[in-house]
This record gives structure tokens, C-alpha cells and sequence, in this order.
């Protein structure tokens, strides 16, 4: 919808039908922003086709324009820009499987990849998903002392104002499984298939300050982090009003490793020195009533106060049966 000058909102509808699972707002040298949609890959009248859609406000027609073919192939797991437009990341699969990210930079007319960063894997089991019934092969990455499997780069951030770096500094979240009682995992080919409800979520941050284009691996500023948190998304904005950006990632309530507050997000709040550190926010409103629960921070009256905002995932209350609904609590 396009706000117009004179008078209501112009209503336009471009692109083809998709499902988009990955979407960014690409600040452009005007200072508009072009939106860049990924969605997995589907076909049409049995024909397979890219998914990748790429829209521009264009002020002489004073409509959108498709801008796809200046971008090159997205990622549906993530897709991030930094904010002045500068750099695009990707979440990637190398060669051999490995899960990482790819990094292109904006060049004169297209986009010219930079770097890339791969984590190796350090062995492969027989797997079966959670919507499968063939065992498929699996890596499995060793990470915090931890065996990882069906993991990838599933969502990142930009982190300005960190008192981290001076360089742009990128945050990618490395979403994965834990077998839940067994550590030495069998590997494939010796007639032992895992299932995916045997494992519980994990998630782990990973940081990189881009340096002259290149991708340069940082050791984690987080203190305390909490690998075993169930969550999508995150964001990295300044929560505490300090000025200094902090993490909180909006875990779902259930699959923890301890008791948590219903829905509390897990906010790192920056000490403005380079640590990220773990907050207790136990003293956070909870909603316990339900059977699953999502949080997010965000200031919604605009007062200059983060606010906590919770949903229900499920339409299911403990024993009732209800709709999706949504708290806000209003920071004081
Ligand atoms: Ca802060
Ligand atoms: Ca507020």
C-alpha cells in the first residue's frame, strides 16, 4: 500500500505467489529501500521456477518496480543486509554439505560475493525428520562441547552501536538439535537411525566483524549463554536505553532445560565494554496459563521504555480451548 499525496492509499500487487520464508528491506543510495522476498522452491504446471522476488519503489512512476534480477539467489533460511545497504548476507550450504554463510557486496550494477564461512562437520549419522519417515544423512557439528545435528544458519542480525567493534558486526544464529541422552552419536552406515524427537533444540550465536569485505570469526562476547533455548528469532536492537545495542532472542516458552519464566524473551544485555551478558529476568511478566508462549521486547507506545509483548502459540490454554492472543505489558 502506497501512501499517496493527494488523497488514501494506492494498493499494488507485484510479483507471483510464493512462499516467502525469508524477508529483508535493502537500504538503497536514496535512501529508499528495495524488499527482497526468498521462499523454498516451487514449481508450476510441473515446471520449477526461482523464488527469489526483489521490489522497488520507483518515484517517477510512483509505483513498485521488479528489481530481481539485480540480486543474486537468495537464501529462504535467511537473508540479511547491513543498514546502510552495503553488504548482503546468506545463509549457505558448501560443497560438502557444510552449513555457513555466503557475504556479497554491492558493486556498480550487481552484487559481488565478498566471503564466505563455513563450519565444518565433524561426522554424519542416519536421520529421520520430523515430517519423514526415510532416514536421511545427517552432519553433525561439534560445537561448545556439544554434538549438534540438523543445524544451520537460520537467522541473523547486524549489531550497530556494540561497543564490540568498530567495523559492521554480523550475528548469526546457529540453530540446531541435542540428542537428549546420548553424546557419542553412532555414524551412518552402521544400521542405527535417530529420530528427530529424540533431540531437543539448541541455539547458539556466532559472531563476525566485517573487515575490508572479508568475514573475520570473533570468539562470543555473550557471558553465560544459553545454548538449550527453542527460538526462530532475534533482534539486536538497544533494549536498556543505554545507547549500546543488546541480544534478545524470543524463545518459545517450552523445551527448556530449566524452569523459565512463560515466554520471557533471553535479553544479553550489553555492559558497554564488549560483553554481552545474560539477564535474569525472572522478575519479567509470564504467562503460565497457556501451553506455549512467545515473547518479544519492543517499546509499542513509543514512551522511550521497552515493552513486553506476548502471544500464545497454540489456541489451547491449559484445558481451555481458545484463540491466539496477545499481551502487552508496558514498561515502567
Ligand atoms: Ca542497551
Ligand atoms: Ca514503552
Amino acid at each position: 500500500m502506497l501512501s499517496q499525496s493527494d488523497f488514501g492509499y494506492k494498493v499494488e500487487n507485484p510479483g507471483v505467489k510464493n512462499w516467502f520464508h525469508a524477508v529483508d528491506a535493502v537500504k538503497q543510495e536514496n535512501g529508499l529501500f528495495d524488499f527482497v522476498f526468498s521462499g523454498f522452491l516451487g514449481s508450476k504446471d510441473g515446471q520449477p521456477y526461482e523464488n527469489d522476488q526483489a521490489f522497488r519503489f520507483d518515484p517517477k512512476s510512483n509505483s513498485i518496480i521488479d528489481v530481481s534480477d539485480e540480486y543474486p539467489p537468495l537464501s529462504p533460511n535467511s537473508t540479511r543486509s547491513n543498514h546502510d545497504g552495503e553488504f548482503l548476507v546468506l545463509q549457505s550450504s558448501g560443497v560438502n554439505g557444510e552449513d555457513g554463510i555466503q557475504m556479497f557486496r554491492k558493486g556498480k550494477d550487481q552484487w559481488l560475493l565478498s566471503d564466505e564461512y563455513y563450519i565444518p562437520f565433524d561426522e554424519q549419522i542416519d536421520f529421520i525428520a520430523w515430517n519423514g519417515t526415510e532416514a536421511t544423512v545427517a552432519n553433525v557439528f561439534k560445537l561448545n562441547d556439544l554434538s549438534v545435528t540438523g543445524a544451520s544458519m537460520d537467522e541473523m542480525c547486524f549489531m550497530e552501536n556494540s561497543g564490540i567493534t568498530e567495523n559492521p558486526l554480523l550475528i548469526a544464529k546457529f540453530s540446531g538439535m541435542v540428542h537428549r541422552e546420548i553424546d557419542d552419536l553412532i555414524e551412518t552406515g552402521n544400521g542405527v537411525s535417530y529420530k528427530s524427537q529424540d533431540f531437543r533444540p539448541m541455539n547458539t550465536m556466532i559472531f563476525f566483524e566485517i573487515v575490508d569485505g572479508s568475514l573475520k570469526l570473533l570468539l562470543s562476547p555473550i557471558i553465560n549463554e544459553d545454548y538449550f533455548v527453542n527460538a526462530n528469532f532475534f533482534d539486536c536492537d538497544d533494549k536498556t536505553g543505554d545507547g549500546f545495542s543488546d541480544l534478545t532472542v524470543s524463545a518459545f516458552s517450552d523445551e527448556y532445560l530449566y524452569d523459565r519464566s512463560g515466554g520471557a524473551p533471553v535479553l544479553y544485555v550489553n555492559d558497554g565494554s564488549g560483553a554481552l551478558v545474560n539477564a535474569d529476568v525472572s522478575t519479567f511478566p509470564a504467562i503460565t496459563w497457556r501451553d506455549s508462549t512467545q515473547g518479544y521486547l519492543h517499546d509499542i507506545n513509543n514512551d522511550g521504555i521497552t515493552d513486553l509483548v506476548l502471544f500464545g502459540l497454540s489456541t489451547t490454554y491449559i484445558g481451555v480451548e481458545s484463540a491466539y492472543d496477545i499481551y502487552i505489558f508496558y514498561g515502567k
